[in-house]
């Protein structure tokens, strides 16, 4: 029975971690989370009050987080501005939340001798050509595209730097792209269902080419417990399903699934420097801790997460109608 201490736990991912843990285990979870436009308490419903506590507040105040680092066992750190396209328009957050908030946790952690867990993302690889036969590895070269890549990749290597340097007990995990329910509708399947939902054709940046390696957040979750419980200290772990789907295929499957002809989406202008591809091996997870993924039905999980959106309206309703106003505004 450990305590975790989860940042960003009313976000996306965060609250899928969340529920998961408090199923799962016997571990209680203090959630900190900024509620930036990003967070949504309604995630974090119906959780056993005696197990789960949440506090508001930015892990870039180190008063607060000291306190919180001193009272747990483990930092499962998740919280961050994650939308590239938000990063494009205004990087500043993401120097503030990714790299300053990244710095703030691990010197509280440091200070307290307590177990971290930092949460990162494969795009801090840059990207692949559609045919390469290779994958990233635990050695691939950092190459970030993005403000949003950049400040996560510079995080991973504070965290690094935190290890050799000062002897923190941290591990990282690069994810590749989740799907599931909780997501926010600036996010690219949220988006384009509940654009059906709405009666608005999906929107496919470009051509639609650009192929991403989707996962179940459960099973993201499902491979983080395994890396606190069983990872080395020190080591990077990759997390993959082999997911590659391109997004033209992806907006298609949603189509068929909610009962719309394959081509009734539109091309809109693509994103800048938008990465090409995202492929992960994430042979050394599954070697090392024993860990396999059970979502690798895309196209059943599709479906459910379609059912989640038309079942859950009250939970996304409120965000819908500005992130499509902003969207519009940049021709997207
Ligand atoms: P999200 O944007 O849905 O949630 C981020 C959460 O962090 C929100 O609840 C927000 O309120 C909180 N937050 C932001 N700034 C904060 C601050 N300064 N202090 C405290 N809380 C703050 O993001 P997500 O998609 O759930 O991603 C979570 C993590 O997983 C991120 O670190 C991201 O880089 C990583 N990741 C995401 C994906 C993906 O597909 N979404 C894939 C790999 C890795
Ligand atoms: O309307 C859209 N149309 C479209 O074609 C949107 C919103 C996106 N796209 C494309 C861009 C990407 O190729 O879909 C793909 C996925 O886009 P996003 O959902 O914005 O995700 P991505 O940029 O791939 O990054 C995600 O995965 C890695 C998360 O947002 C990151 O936080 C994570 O690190």
């Amino acid at each position: 029975m450990q305590k975790l201490l989860v940042t960003g736990g009313a976000g996306f991912i965060g609250s899928n971690f969340v529920h998961y843990v408090l199923e799962h285990t016997e571990d209680s979870v203090t959630v900190l989370d900024k509620l930036t436009y990003a967070g949504n308490l309604d995630s974090l419903k119906g959780l056993p009050e005696e197990r789960f506590q949440f506090v508001q507040g930015d892990i870039s105040d180190a008063e607060l987080v000291d306190r919180l680092v001193e009272d747990c066992d483990v930092v499962v750190h998740y919280a961050a501005e994650s939308h590239n396209d938000n990063s494009l328009h205004d990087p500043r957050p993401f120097l503030d939340t990714n790299i300053i908030g990244t710095y703030t946790l691990i010197e509280a952690a440091r200070k307290h001798g307590k177990r971290f867990h930092h949460i990162s993302t494969d795009e801090v690889y840059g990207d692949l050509e559609l045919d390469d036969p290779e994958r990233f590895t635990e050695a691939t070269p950092y190459n970030p595209s993005s403000p949003y890549s950049s400040t996560k990749a510079g995080s991973d290597l504070l965290v690094r730097a935190w290890v050799r340097s000062f002897g923190l007990q941290a591990t990282i995990s690069n994810c590749s792209n989740n799907y599931g329910p909780y997501q926010h509708v600036e996010k690219f399947i949220p988006r384009q269902i509940t654009n059906v939902i709405d009666g608005i054709r999906p929107k496919l940046y470009g051509k639609g080419e650009n192929v991403r390696d989707w996962i179940h957040a459960n099973d993201h979750s499902s491979a983080v417990l395994a890396i606190i419980e069983k990872g080395r200290i020190g080591e990077t772990y990759l997390i993959g399903a082999d997911g590659e789907k391109n997004n033209k295929d992806v907006v298609e499957l949603i189509l068929k699934h909610m009962g719309q002809s394959h081509d009734a989406y539109d091309h809109v202008v693509d994103r800048p420097g938008h990465d090409l591809r995202y492929a992960i091996d994430s042979s050394k997870l599954r070697d090392e801790l024993g860990w396999q993924p059970k979502y690798s039905n895309f196209d059943a999980g599709i479906e459910a997460t379609i059912d989640w959106y038309r079942d859950n309206e009250s939970w996304w309703r409120p965000q819908k109608a500005a992130t499509e106003a902003k969207y519009k505004e940049q021709g997207q």
